[in-house]
């Protein structure tokens, strides 16, 4: 009989529960866990196909020590004691001689929700980088400047009348996949409309109202303008604006007057009467109407403004927080089951790495989140590291320059001198390392994880190993006691723990029944909280009169502790009661952070200078100046695949294992390009970071589809490989090759849809010749 046991995918980041029917010690079948507040039973693709992950016959096995040049290939075998000893000796020395930030401990998909923070932090270093600034960083950012709460939002799809879609593929990727799109298609059978732009006719724009066609890099500015035309009629919620907002309502109409549907016409194409027309329709279903957005809208240099806009649609018909409207509900597990004790101190120590100086704003809400950085700084001496961990990430593929730039920094032992890669394949980064430990796959080892949930109640899921680990795999938290233990008797400290299962039977007391429980449901919802509408509106349990309780004049209230002098501010009056605020200084969402005047912005004349303490439009200079044969290029994932690390995954990549470039028909006219004909992609670098000038150039597949902005070009970012697994190698083509480190310098996140392409047709300079 087989056994049925709950766990949680991470074949994306969407973590779904899942349940592994398992015999004789394997998968037989992998299904959706109906107990999971979000997914409710459901799997994609993709996390049925995870038994290919774990069967993967290029897994690696054993730890390994490079024995000839980095990136020759050649390798030995050797002990988990061999190589805890060479690892801990060399961190023991970097400790002794008090050089901690020499450590770079460079992550991708870490859900251990914690533990790499205790080992740097027990470590003593800040340089623990993940791939933030590659992710969502300009949308996090955008969120929790003017929310505070939280850095993600949570559409309550399923009572939703009306979907504002900026840049989201939801029904094919996004964080939140699953629930969201179950939701939506609910919601759509009552009647509920969406509206998508997208430079591509993604799954999510086809199963649209609409899809609006939009030139890259413009969400923002149509977002300005449908909130021009809702100010200008008269449609916007005056109470929330002037009760929530940290502006009257004067000033957002003065500030709202330039964004006319006509400018946006111009440099988004989209007509203005279609704005006219979505800003009625929008604000008409409030408040049961909610935008969505994702990386179409932030991955650009101007991606935290588009964004901000984005958001403030929602205060502007004051649908934050309601039923059918734009939610949010913290997604971090450690809200609910705080992490086991004793944890390290944070260090105080801050490098160029963790808080680079150009981005002040990032530094104070985001530390240790620009990723675009980390390269070009190793390698022009702005940063200095001895020892490089990697842990579940793939750089030389997944970063600006990745193939070229990245690979070349990360063969280079003077800027790297020791890379530690810990990965379950032979990727990329495997490829660039001094020694190699072999990590159990997510369905071979143990986390405590949640998301923001679309049920509007926390809940605490559990990963659980179904199968063991083959050869001599080790869940990731073994790897990092074991080290942590041999470094030196301080560090050990923090690491009091036989194995990985007995830290998360301690982290799960917790939550009740602990992780018995849990290893039977998969997943406890705290169904005692109720659902999380209008969480500003919550009471905080303070009454006027109470003793240290005073409200000030501007409405804050403060709590004065007993005999202290210093007071602390709890909440907001609001209709004669104290109730939370939003969590920002003065508890109100920002419409306006008078700072960002004085950030690094790029262009513009004074006058322009204060009206970016708004929400603004500021264009992408590169794009101002498009010359004919000049295209932007944009990413976006394939339902079937996650990022680059699905490809060696067989049945997904018998479903799609290539990755043509979308290209218009007008367009291949002009360059007498045919479907399937390979054609070039040339980029001139601007050197902005990466120094020299210097071209860089692709060839591409072409897929000649009407389905694609005629101005842009879209590759998705799956294949590429030139290592990593006999069914990935060789596929498909990198489009990091094309794009440079460039990041929105607000917001500090990388502009993945805003490089400025060539096109080069074989077949006309065949004719030429
Ligand atoms: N052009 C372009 N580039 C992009 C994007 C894009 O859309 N376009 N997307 C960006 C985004 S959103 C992101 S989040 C980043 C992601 O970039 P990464 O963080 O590099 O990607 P991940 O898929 O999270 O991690 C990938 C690597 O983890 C390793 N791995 C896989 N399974 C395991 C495991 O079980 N254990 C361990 N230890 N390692 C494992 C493999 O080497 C795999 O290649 O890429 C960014 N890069
Ligand atoms: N299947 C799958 N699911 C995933 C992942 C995956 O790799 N594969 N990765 C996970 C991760 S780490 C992330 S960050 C999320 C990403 O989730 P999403 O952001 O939803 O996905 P993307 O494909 O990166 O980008 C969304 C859309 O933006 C469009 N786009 C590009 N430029 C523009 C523009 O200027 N304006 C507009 N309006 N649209 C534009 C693209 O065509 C694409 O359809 O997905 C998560 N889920
Ligand atoms: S969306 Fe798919 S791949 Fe992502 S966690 Fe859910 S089932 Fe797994
Ligand atoms: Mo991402």
């Amino acid at each position: 009989m087989a056994e049925r046991i709950p766990t949680m995918c991470l074949n994306c980041s969407t973590v779904c529960g899942m349940i592994a029917k398992v015999e004789n010690g394997r998968i037989l079948k992998l299904e959706g866990n109906p107990h999971d507040p979000n997914s409710r039973g459901k799997l994609c693709a993709k996390g049925q196909a995870a038994i290919n992950m774990v069967e993967d016959p290029d897994r690696l096995l054993y730890p390994l020590r490079r024995v000839g040049q980095r990136g020759s290939g050649q390798w030995e075998r050797i002990s988990w004691d061999a190589a805890i000893a060479e690892i801990s000796a060399r961190l023991r020395r970097l400790r002794a001689e008090g050089r901690q930030t020499e450590l770079m401990l460079q992550y991708g998909r870490d859900r251990t929700n914690g533990f790499l923070d205790r080992f740097a932090d027990a470590f003593g270093t800040p340089n623990k980088l993940g791939h933030r600034g590659l992710c969502s960083l300009n949308k996090r950012m955008a969120i929790r400047a003017s929310i505070g709460d939280t850095d993600w939002d949570t559409a309550d799809f399923a009572e939703s009348r009306y979907i504002l879609n900026f840049g989201s593929n939801f029904y094919e990727a996004h964080q939140g996949h699953v629930g969201m799109l179950q939701r939506f298609a609910e919601a759509k059978r009552h009647g509920a409309r969406m509206v998508t732009f997208d430079v591509r006719l993604s799954n999510t724009a086809a199963q649209s109202d609409e899809w609006i066609p939009i030139f890259p890099g413009t969400d923002g500015l149509v977002a300005l303008a449908i909130g021009h035309v809702i100010l200008r009629d008269d449609l916007q919620n005056t109470a929330f604006i002037h009760d929530w907002t940290n502006a009257p309502l004067e000033e957002w109409r003065a500030h709202y007057l330039r964004y006319t549907p006509e400018w946006a016409e111009r440099e988004s194409g989209v007509p203005a009467n279609t704005i006219e027309r979505i800003a009625h329709e929008f604000a008409a279903a409030a408040p049961c109407a909610a935008t969505v957005s994702n990386r179409g809208t932030h991955a650009h240099r101007n991606g935290f403004y588009n964004e901000w806009a984005v958001v403030c649609l929602n205060a502007l018909v004051g649908s934050i927080g309601e039923r059918g409207g734009w939610g949010y509900i913290p997604g971090d597990v450690n809200k609910s089951a705080p992490q086991p004790s004793p944890l390290p101190p944070k260090p105080k120590s801050k490098t160029e790495l963790s808080h680079p100086s150009e981005f002040p704003l990032v530094n104070e809400l985001y530390p240790r989140a620009v990723s675009s950085t980390i390269y070009p700084y190793l390698a022009f001496g702005r940063a200095n590291i001895d020892t490089m961990i990697s842990y579940y990430v793939n750089a030389p593929m997944s970063w600006p320059e990745g193939p070229t730039f990245v690979r070349d920094v990360l063969l280079d032992e003077e800027i790297v001198p020791f890379h530690v890669a810990i990965d379950a394949f032979p990727s990329e980064t495997v490829e660039v390392a001094d020694i190699v430990l072999p990590d159990a796959t997510f369905l071979e080892k143990w986390d405590l994880d949640a998301r923001n949930s679309y049920d509007f109640r926390p809940y605490v899921g559990l990963r659980q190993p179904v199968v063991n680990p083959p050869g001599e795999c080790k869940d990731i938290r073994d790897i990092l006691i074991a080290i942590g233990k041999a470094v030196d008797e301080e560090m050990a400290r923090f690491f009091p723990y036989e194995n990985a299962e007995e830290f998360i039977r301690e982290w799960a007391k917790a939550v009740p029944g602990g992780l018995d429980e849990l290893k039977k449901t998969g997943v406890w919802v705290d169904e005692n909280q109720p659902r999380h509408f209008r969480p500003y509106l919550q009471e905080t349990g303070h009454r006027i009169g109470d003793p240290g309780i005073e409200v000030l004049k501007n409405g804050l209230v403060q709590l004065r502790e007993n005999g202290t002098a210093s007071a602390k501010v709890v909440g907001k009056l609001w209709r004669g009661k104290i109730v939370r605020g939003f969590a920002t200084p003065d508890k109100r969402f920002q419409f306006k952070m008078p700072r960002l005047q004085q950030e690094n912005l790029e262009n513009d004349s004074e006058q322009n200078k204060e009206a970016y303490m708004y929400p603004s439009y500021v264009p992408i200079r590169a794009h101002s100046s498009l010359g004919e044969n000049e295209y932007i290029l944009t990413t976006f994932k394939w339902n079937v695949h996650t990022q680059s690390r699905t490809a060696n995954q067989i049945w997904l990549t018998e479903i799609v294992g290539d990755n043509p470039c979308w290209i218009h028909p007008l367009t291949a006219v002009k360059f007498r390009i045919r479907h399937g004909e390979t054609f070039c992609l040339k980029t001139l670098k601007t050197g902005s970071i990466n120094s020299p000038t210097a071209t860089a150039s692709l060839h591409v597949t072409a897929h000649v589809t009407e389905c694609i902005h005629p101005r842009a070009l879209a590759i998705s970012a799956s294949f590429g490989h030139w290592k990593y697994g006999r069914t990935a190698r060789g596929r498909g083509f990198n489009p990091n090759i094309l794009i440079e480190a460039n990041m929105d310098p607000i917001g500090g996140g990388q502009a993945w849809n805003d490089t400025v392409v060539r096109i080069e047709s074989l077949q006309l300079e065949e004719t030429l010749v």
